[in-house]
């Protein structure tokens, strides 16, 4: 309870950080997009991880204010970023399951629309992660409120694919531009990983979708990735996620 209302100060008083992971080109290493990863510094509990304090957000029905915070502030600071000197970047940002159920449609549509006005950012630039638990959420509204951030002209893409209740038929009746392929299929090193990986890839581009592989951490990993197709990565190899001010520095330094 203690935390919940700390969480909820926290929100308001503007106490949460954004921190940016680079995602590269698998077949040229440039960078081409970031994905925003809010990190909660607690006064006494230090830095806190997410998954624990958006379960927490979830609890408490928080999770819209969270949401609506995370898309304002990424915008805001990628934005501040290229006014010094940043090159564009592609955005991703997380959206919690909750959101699309939490926020009626139009709300989760208004606020991405507002955001972007805001900073003046091109709706093409802005790629939100779903995960599959948005596509079939309990009010069945996922479908509605994707076919709108779609006619709104942003991105999305299909985070931790392989973990969830994938249904192919989804997949393909939903316009979804990316696929972001679960760390765990990327770091298994066993033949079946590799068919796994193999099938997935294949799949995307039968689908059009451009494929990204999470929590890439060797160069192995890399290599293996370059032969079968990938598109983009994401993980340490490249960089870890960073705070806004650091990321000129790791987009210099790939090159
Ligand atoms: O950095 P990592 O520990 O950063 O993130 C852990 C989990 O928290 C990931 O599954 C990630 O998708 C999720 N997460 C990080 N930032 C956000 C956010 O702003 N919104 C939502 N909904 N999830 C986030
Ligand atoms: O949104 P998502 O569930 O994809 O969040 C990505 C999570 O993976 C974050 O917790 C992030 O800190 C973490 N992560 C990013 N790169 C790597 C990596 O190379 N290895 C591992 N183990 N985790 C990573
Ligand atoms: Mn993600
Ligand atoms: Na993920």
């Amino acid at each position: 309870m203690e935390t919940e209302n700390r969480l909820r100060e926290a929100i308001a008083g503007n106490e949460l950080e954004m921190y940016f992971q680079p995602q590269a080109s698998v077949r040229t290493g440039d960078v081409v997009g970031v994905e925003a990863l809010v990190r909660w510094h607690h006064p006494d509990l230090g830095l806190m991880s997410p998954e624990s304090f958006i379960a927490i957000a979830e609890e408490a029905g928080i999770t819209a204010e969270l949401g609506c915070w995370a898309i304002q502030s990424a915008i805001a600071e990628i934005c501040r970023m290229e006014r010094h000197g940043l090159p564009p970047l592609q955005l991703s940002v997380n959206v919690s399951a909750d959101m699309f159920t939490g926020l009626s449609g139009r709300d989760l549509v208004a606020h991405v629309r507002q955001a972007l006005v805001r900073e003046g950012m091109a709706p093409q630039r802005l790629t939100l992660e779903i995960t599959e638990r948005s596509i079939i959420d309990e009010n069945g509204n996922g479908p509605q409120v994707i076919d709108a951030l779609k006619a709104l002209g942003v991105k999305l893409a299909l985070d931790d694919f392989g973990t969830g209740y994938s249904s192919l038929s989804y997949l393909k009746a939903l316009p979804i531009d990316e696929l972001k392929i679960d760390k765990t299929f990327i770091m298994g090193n066993a033949k079946e990983d590799r068919a796994f990986l193999r099938a997935i890839i294949m799949m995307a581009k039968t689908l059009n979708m451009s494929v990204l592989a999470e929590g890439v951490e060797t160069r192995d990993q890399l290599v293996r990735l370059y032969e079968e197709g990938c598109d983009l990565y994401q993980g340490y190899l490249c960089s870890p996620p960073v705070p806004a001010h650091a990321l000129a520095d790791v987009i210099k330094t790939r090159f």
